[in-house]
């Protein structure tokens, strides 16, 4: 058996954190990025490991870990789950697996790290954060990967909200928006695919854009009125196997099973009012995750295809001069960018999976409760649900059960 090599440098001496990671395409190789660069970025109180990665092709799987750094390969996730030489399992497969080996790996005395959405339905999130909330009693951690929360101008919205520099909130508006649909001969990839993905645009795109609405809020959403649609019923069926985003050539024709769009409103507990759009059919908009909150004492806006930039007006200054401001969020004050580059050297997606593990490493060596938790994906998860509910009702009102 391979063993994962020594570290010199920055990360010498410390304790090892030695990670096993499942999956290894698109989020794998992010998640990988993430390991491997932490420590070096980062004074982290323990160093990652990139201990063993998994998947079920052999050559593909250890392709995967030549390419991103992994000691070992294995290619059954239980047999990663029983080394004694992994602390944390790190979750990055399609969602129909993630209950069967996020419990598994829970039981088996590991912390993990799961890719979102948590789980394809409620039920399974629920098993999950009932596993995580026992596991956390032995000092076991898991977390969810919402990891737009990590950009630093998300952060420092968050900050600032928190510091009631919007004051009382009246509105979250927010998109996120993809094309990658739009071409009606791209085939029928497990992101297609009920039975593997849980649901469509929604759970893909929408997870993320509920779990940030809620978080920036700093509150949960009350209930929802939702319309989904499937633009797109019948796809090419792939000959192979696919990443998900991509796919090679195709034989015969099958019926996509997931939403492509879904739109819905949203009341928050203190009455504040949201609404979201989430579609893989807005042609020309690449990763388009947009938003902005509306307070009596200012607003914030942001947009994920310029992510160093926070826009901030601040309605307490005198109407001549007050106006939308753009915060360039690059100095060392702000949240992460004390380890990166100087003012003004930007930062990009890859980073907020750096600083998912900066973060994850140090709840891991304090002990304490990593966010977001299992059980904040299983709410965003019951969202989803209500989502899905109201638009299957013409959009009734639906309250998000607790
Ligand atoms: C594909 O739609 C995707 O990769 C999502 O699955 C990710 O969560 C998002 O961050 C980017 O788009």
């Amino acid at each position: 058996m391979e063993q994962p090599q020594q570290s010199a440098g920055p990360e010498a001496g410390k304790q090892p954190l030695r990670v096993g990671m499942v999956g290894y395409a698109f989020m794998g190789a992010a998640h990988s990025q993430g390991w491997r660069t932490a420590g070096r970025v980062f004074d982290l109180p323990r160093r990652p490991v990139l201990a063993v990665i998994c998947g079920r092709d052999p050559s593909a799987v250890r392709a995967a870990a030549d390419r991103h750094g992994w000691a070992a390969t294995e290619t059954d996730w239980r047999a990663l789950i029983a080394r004694d030489d992994v602390d944390l399992v790190d979750i990055c497969t399609p969602g129909d697996s993630h209950a069967e080996i996020a419990v598994a790996a829970l039981a088996a005395g590991k912390h993990v790290l799961c890719e979102k959405p948590l789980a394809n339905t409620v039920e399974e999130a629920e098993t999950m954060a009932r596993a995580a909330e026992a596991a956390h009693t032995r000092g076991q951690l898991a977390m969810v990967g919402f990891n737009y929360r990590r950009v630093p101008a998300t952060a420092l919205a968050r900050r600032m909200v928190a510091e009631g520099r919007l004051g009382t909130l009246r509105h979250v508006r927010v998109t996120y928006l993809q094309d990658w649909l739009v071409d009606r001969e791209f085939p029928l990839t497990w992101r297609l695919r009920r039975e593997l993905a849980g649901s469509g645009s929604l759970g893909d795109l929408g997870a993320h854009i509920v779990d940030l609405a809620q978080h920036l809020a700093g509150e949960r959403l009350a209930g929802v009125s939702a319309i989904t649609e499937t633009f797109v019923r019948q796809r090419p069926l792939p000959d192979g196997p696919t990443s998900g985003l991509s796919a090679p050539s195709a034989v015969g024709t099958g019926t996509v099973t997931v939403d492509d769009a879904a739109l819905f409103t949203g009341r928050f507990t203190s009455g504040a009012l949201a609404s979201f759009e989430a579609t893989r059919f807005a042609t020309g908009r690449k990763n388009a995750l947009r938003l902005e909150l509306n307070g009596e004492r200012g607003s914030l806006a942001f947009d994920l295809e310029r992510l160093n930039e926070l826009w901030f007006h601040d309605a307490t200054e005198p109407s001549t001069h007050a106006g939308f401001r753009r915060i360039l969020v690059t100095e060392p004050d702000h949240p992460y960018l004390n380890a990166w580059w100087p003012p003004g050297h930007g930062l990009g997606y890859e980073h907020t999976f750096v600083h998912q593990v900066r973060d994850l490493v140090h709840a891991v060596a304090e002990g304490s409760r990593p966010e977001p938790s299992f059980a904040d994906g299983l709410q965003v998860q019951r969202v989803l649900a209500a989502v899905e509910e109201s638009a299957e009702k013409n959009s009734v009102y639906t309250p998000i059960a607790d």
